[in-house]
């Protein structure tokens, strides 16, 4: 095996057709029952993707032996989401097949690109949350930490978004009707997961749970190839199966339906992902789900050190578990649960453990998206939990007291249970009473986490609070994604390692304005958007000009991510075009893409507003190629992938204080865009590796923000102030974008004129400034290219391998 330049390990036969594409070939043959040049992509797919599962298998026999035998201490990452996307272009990379794929593709007459998107997306989570713990897998695996990733094997993931007239449209993603390539059943492991019922004591006072009702956990596998070492790391998705799948004496009466309904009840857990980031949905579907990942999840590791380790004492040297937000927050009362009740520890032995074995990463600030759940329905559903939390509070409250005497009002605030209204547990304070580290996602959010919502935590336990800055990981988003700009980094980094080492980016700072350089990364940066374009043309018909700026804002639609903000920008950029269609415009793309939570009406209207915006302004002849907006439906991995390297700006607008981190950010920046942003998230601190002046920044601090609205906020002074702003506004309200339904955006106007929520009106005209800063700063293709560079240069720090490496260094306890 030799390294080629590319950094893909070439068979010694690699230019004739060697023994791998032959293999490689059979096998497609094989499942396709005939001649490989015959098969259709999807099968192609299919085989190829089996020959690496064989593979992976065999990687992860090794990797699980080699942990059981030197008794390692493995990381438990508990996650509702699970964002992985396509998995074999990834695959063939880390198994050093790209190329005999390639060969055997071309010897048969087929299209590798083609079979690589035959693939279908594993789109098992919302957005940012669930892609971070994706890219933690590839880390964990690359960075060889004994880990395993747990989740729920949805039948329908994120939901695939169709745009008719302008408006979203949501239809289930049947990513699962190819069958999954990738899974690997392990039928041998399967543990019962109680609901409902009743505790019971025994004479013994011991109490115990009896659930109305049982369902097993499946357990199947998926393999997370590391790069650059034989070792992996493994998702373990959770199916659920009814303990009882067919009512006999109800099929005999010729009740069909009755005689499925246990199996339907089991199998409604692994259903659909609640596709909801806005509200705090309070379903009890959620809830079960929540539970069954921890319940099937906490058995599989209980199971596991058992038959290693033979007692539970030295549960917590040897295991971590790691909330991902709180919705796997049941886990500390099951786990607790589990230890007393089935195990028979005493209570005090129990809870050191789980205060070993826990920690939480908390994602977001907006208080009405931290979880809670009525105590009705909790009690219902799992009453012996119930009294454990209780139980716990209860001790956790007494603590308080004497750490902190006299202050029964910080009593009333810290307690598990919200007294306010209905009684509700807040997840996130059962998460922290229980964790020995609660970490935010960025140096900002860290801080106001402590400052604000955790104030109060942090006041008892201050050493248990820290940062751990999100990252990405560089093989999906630079090498795959970006194969021309990887080829230039290849060359100019000697050679392939920085894919397994992100801080060798910054030997290409002294570089910046080398004209050599330049020269190729904007060619890599040209290639990408005409990739970009041909996409445009293909799904909008729509031609939009590679030679344009690429203005691009994807991720989730919400209303503080402030798409809008950018929007207003776009309208008044397309009255001045309008206004003085000779000036000396710098061409622009505005591109969009993103999907909105499907009650989220204000998102919902977003949506629809860049539509209306974008056939007006498209078809408008005075405007030309000086601006064009387009909406590319259905965001997700695969499409970001495309999307991320063709762009020349990346939107992260947010109201300070709201986006916990962003991830978004670092995928553009790592392929070359320059960021408008405002001080917000990972934003400050990418900038402060890149240096600022290579930023375009904007607008209000956290700081001013909670300022402005402490004193009251009033959007109209803006809006009489600014009279660009109020044209842009004033045009919405007429109707200018929906000639046929005027009144079509008053919910909208009302409330950024009242509310405006995300201060937008606030931030209008430092944006539209920088806005304007940027267009000068492209002109100069020089100096814009130099800043490229200096970006791709300054973001070896947010690899997600870092991020890993701090996790496992401050947080988990284990080498990496
Ligand atoms: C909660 C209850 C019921 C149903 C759904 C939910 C739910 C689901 C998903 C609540 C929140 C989420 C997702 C949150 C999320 O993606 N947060 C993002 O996390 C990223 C990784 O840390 C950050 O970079 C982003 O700033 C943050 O918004």
């Amino acid at each position: 095996m030799t390294a080629t330049p590319r950094g893909q390990r070439k068979s010694a036969a690699a230019t004739k057709l060697g023994t791998v594409p032959t293999a490689l070939l059979r096998r497609i043959e094989r499942e396709a029952g005939g001649a490989a040049a015959k098969a259709a992509p999807a099968a192609w797919m299919r085989a190829v993707a089996h020959a690496c599962r064989a593979e992976l298998a065999e990687r992860l026999n090794e990797t699980m032996q080699a942990d059981r035998d030197s008794g390692a201490k493995r990381v438990h990452y508990l996650s509702m989401e699970f964002l992985m996307g396509r998995a074999l272009a990834n695959a063939l990379a880390a198994l050093g097949l790209d190329a005999p794929f390639r060969q055997a593709a071309e010897h048969a007459g087929v299209a590798a690109a083609d079979v690589l998107e035959r693939e279908p997306d594993a789109a098992l989570g919302n957005g940012g949350l669930g892609r971070l713990a994706a890219c933690f897998l590839d880390s964990l695996a690359t960075l060889g930490v004994p880990s395993f990733g747990y989740g729920l094997r949805y039948r329908y993931g994120m939901f695939a978004q169709r745009i008719q007239d302008g408006r979203q449209v949501e239809t289930p993603d049947d990513w699962l009707r190819l069958g999954d390539a990738w899974e690997l059943p392990r039928p041998e492991l399967r543990y019962p997961v109680g609901l409902g019922g009743h505790v019971a004591s025994d004479e013994g006072l011991a109490r115990r749970w009896v659930p109305a009702q049982t369902v097993y956990a499946d357990a199947i596998d998926f393999i997370v190839p590391g790069h650059d070492t034989r070792r992996v790391a493994v998702l373990r998705q959770w199916q659920a199966a009814p303990a009882n799948p067919i009512d006999y004496a109800a099929f005999s009466r010729g009740d069909h339906l009755g005689a499925a309904r246990e199996k339907l009840e089991a199998e409604s857990l692994n259903w659909v992902l609640y596709p909801d980031d806005s509200t705090q949905a309070g379903r009890e579907l959620r809830l079960k789900q929540e539970f069954f990942l921890v319940s099937a999840s906490l058995q599989d590791m209980l199971a596991r050190h058992l038959a290693e380790h033979g007692t539970l004492d030295t549960l917590g040297d040897k295991a971590s578990v790691h909330l991902n937000d709180t919705h796997p927050a049941l886990a500390v009362p099951e786990l607790m649960r589990l230890l007393v009740d089935e195990h028979g520890l005493g209570w005090d032995a129990a809870w050191a453990q789980t205060c070993k074995l826990v920690s939480y990463t908390n994602h977001t600030l907006m208080p009405e998206a931290l979880e809670t759940w009525p105590v009705r329905m909790f009690e219902q559903l799992l009453p012996r939990h119930l009294e454990i939390v209780y139980e716990i509070n209860s001790r956790f409250l007494d603590l308080v007291r004497a750490k902190l005497p006299g202050d029964e009002a910080l009593v009333r605030r810290v307690s598990l249970v919200e007294e306010n209204g209905e009684r509700r547990i807040k997840m996130a304070a059962l998460s922290i009473v229980a964790s020995h580290h609660v970490n935010g996602v960025s140096a900002l959010h860290s801080e106001l986490m402590v400052q604000t919502i955790f104030a109060d935590y942090a006041r008892i336990w201050p050493e248990r609070f820290c940062n751990v800055t999100n990252g990405v990981t560089p093989r999906r988003w630079l090498a795959q994604a970006n194969p021309t700009l990887a080829a230039v980094l290849d060359e100019r980094l000697d050679g392939p390692a920085w894919r397994t080492d992100l801080d060798r980016l910054a030997q290409l700072a002294p570089l910046a304005r080398d004209a050599g350089l330049q020269a190729e990364v904007r060619a890599a940066k040209r290639a990408n958007k005409e990739r970009l374009a041909a996409l445009v043309r293909r799904e909008l018909g729509v031609s939009i000009d590679p030679a344009s700026l690429f203005d691009v804002q994807v991720k989730r639609i919400h209303e503080y991510k402030r798409q809008l903000l950018n929007l207003l920008h776009v309208v008044a950029r397309y009255q001045a075009i309008v206004a003085e269609p000779n000036a000396n415009w710098v061409p622009r793309t505005v591109v969009f893409a993103g999907k909105a939570a499907s009650a989220y009406v204000a998102a919902k209207d977003i949506i629809r507003l860049i539509h209306d915006v974008a056939r007006v302004v498209n078809s408008d002849p005075r405007v030309g190629d000086r601006l064009k907006l387009v909406f590319l439906p259905n965001y997700g991995v695969s499409l970001a992938e495309t999307i991320m390297p063709a762009a020349d700006l990346s939107e992260q607008i947010s109201t300070a204080g709201t986006e916990a981190s962003g991830t978004g950010n670092m995928k553009f920046a790592l392929n070359g865009a320059l960021t408008i942003g405002t001080w917000d998230g990972a934003n400050i601190e990418m900038a402060q590796a890149v240096g600022r002046e290579h930023f375009f920044i904007f607008g209000l601090s956290a700081e001013q923000v909670a300022q402005v609205r402490a004193l009251g906020y009033d959007p109209r002074l803006h809006y009489e102030e600014n009279a660009r702003l109020k044209r842009v506004i004033d045009a919405i309200a007429r109707g200018d974008f929906s000639p046929g339904e005027p009144e079509r955006y008053r919910a909208l106007v009302e409330s950024l004129l009242k509310r405006d929520s995300y201060l937008l009106l606030a931030d209008f005209h430092g944006y539209v400034e920088a806005q304007a800063a940027v267009d000068r700063a492209f002109i100069d293709t020089a100096a814009w290219d130099a800043k490229a560079i200096l970006n791709i240069a300054g973001m070896g720090s947010f690899s997600s391998d870092r991020t890993i490496r701090e996790y496992a260094a401050r947080i988990w306890n284990v080498p990496a």
